[in-house]
C-alpha cells in the first residue's frame, strides 16, 4: 500500500499520495469527485496510480528517449514538506522530491521539485522545477488530470476552437474545429493555449485554468487501447477524459541553474 496525505476542510476532501505526490481524490463538499481514479488501481509501491493527477516530469510521453513514458516522478517517493491550513476553507500541502543517486542515473542533473497542493472550492496545483546545478536543463511536463465524465458520449471540450495541435495518433499537425467530441481515440497535443478549458458532460461542467503553460493533451484511449492499458477495466474508456496542463513538445522549457519554472492548473 502507499502512504497518503488526506485533507478534510469546510470546503472539500483530497487524498495525495507520497508516490509521485499524486493527487488520487478530490471532491468539494457535498459533490462528486472532480478526478477519476480507476476501481482496479492498485496502489503497488513503484507503480503509477491510474487516475487521479499523475506528475508526468522531467519527460512528457517519450519527448525525452532516455527516460521511462512521462519521465520517473510519478513512480518515485517525495518527501511531505509541510501541511497548513491557511483558513477554515482552505487546505496547503508541499511535497518535495530532491536529487539523489537514483535520479542522477537516471537524469544528470540536480534539481529540486516541489507540488504545492491547495484544496479549497477550487484544486490547485503548482509545480515548480528548480534547477540545482550548474548547467542549464531542459523540461517536458505535464499535470496529467483525469476527468470523470456521466458517459464519453455526453462529454465536450471547449475553449480550444481554431487552436492548432498535433495528432499523436497520426503525427498529424491540425487546427481545431468547434468543440472536441469522443467517437474514437483521441490523443492530441494542443499548441498556443491561452484560455480556460472547459469539459463538458451531462450533468456538470469542470473549467480547467493552467499558468506556465502553453500546451494541453486531451486524451481518451477508446475501446482498443483502453483494453491495453494497466489497472484499468475494459470499457472505463466510457468513465473518464484526461485534459493534462502541460508544456509538452515545442513548449518544453529550459531551466538555467538557480533559476525556477512553475507549471500550474487550477480546476474547479
Ligand atoms: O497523455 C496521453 C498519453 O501520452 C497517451 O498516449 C497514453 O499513453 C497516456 O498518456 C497514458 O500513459 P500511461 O503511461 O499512464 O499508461
Amino acid at each position: 500500500m502507499i502512504d497518503f496525505i488526506e485533507v478534510n476542510n469546510n470546503s472539500a476532501s483530497a487524498k495525495i499520495a507520497l508516490q509521485g505526490a499524486h493527487v488520487f481524490h478530490y471532491a468539494r463538499k457535498d459533490e462528486k469527485a472532480l478526478l477519476w481514479l480507476s476501481e482496479i488501481s492498485d496502489f503497488q509501491v513503484g507503480k503509477a496510480i491510474r487516475g487521479g493527477v499523475p506528475i508526468c516530469w522531467p519527460s512528457f510521453g517519450k519527448n525525452n528517449p532516455d527516460l521511462p513514458q512521462h519521465g520517473f516522478a510519478r513512480t518515485i517517493l517525495f518527501e511531505h514538506s509541510s501541511t497548513k491550513e491557511l483558513d477554515a476553507n482552505t487546505t496547503e500541502v508541499i511535497l518535495i522530491l530532491r536529487y539523489s543517486q537514483e535520479t542522477l542515473t537516471e537524469w544528470p542533473y540536480k534539481f529540486e521539485l516541489e507540488l504545492k497542493v491547495t484544496v479549497s472550492d477550487k484544486l490547485t496545483m503548482e509545480l515548480t522545477t528548480t534547477n540545482l546545478d550548474d548547467k542549464t536543463f531542459k523540461i517536458t511536463q505535464a499535470l496529467h488530470t483525469y476527468f470523470p465524465v456521466s458517459h464519453i458520449s455526453d462529454a465536450k471540450g471547449k475553449g480550444l476552437d481554431k487552436k492548432p495541435f498535433l495528432d499523436a495518433l497520426t503525427n498529424e499537425q491540425l487546427t481545431q474545429n468547434g468543440d472536441i467530441v469522443f467517437e474514437e481515440e483521441v490523443d492530441r497535443v494542443y499548441q498556443e493555449v491561452d484560455a480556460e478549458i472547459l469539459l463538458t458532460d451531462k450533468d456538470r461542467t469542470i473549467s480547467i485554468k493552467n499558468e506556465g503553460s502553453s500546451s494541453v493533451v486531451v486524451w481518451n484511449p477508446w475501446i482498443e487501447k483502453g483494453k491495453r492499458l494497466s489497472a484499468m477495466r475494459e470499457e472505463a474508456y466510457n468513465d473518464f477524459v484526461c485534459i493534462e496542463s502541460a508544456n509538452a513538445f515545442e513548449d518544453f522549457r529550459l531551466v538555467e541553474p538557480g533559476k525556477t519554472h512553475t507549471l500550474k492548473a487550477t480546476i474547479y
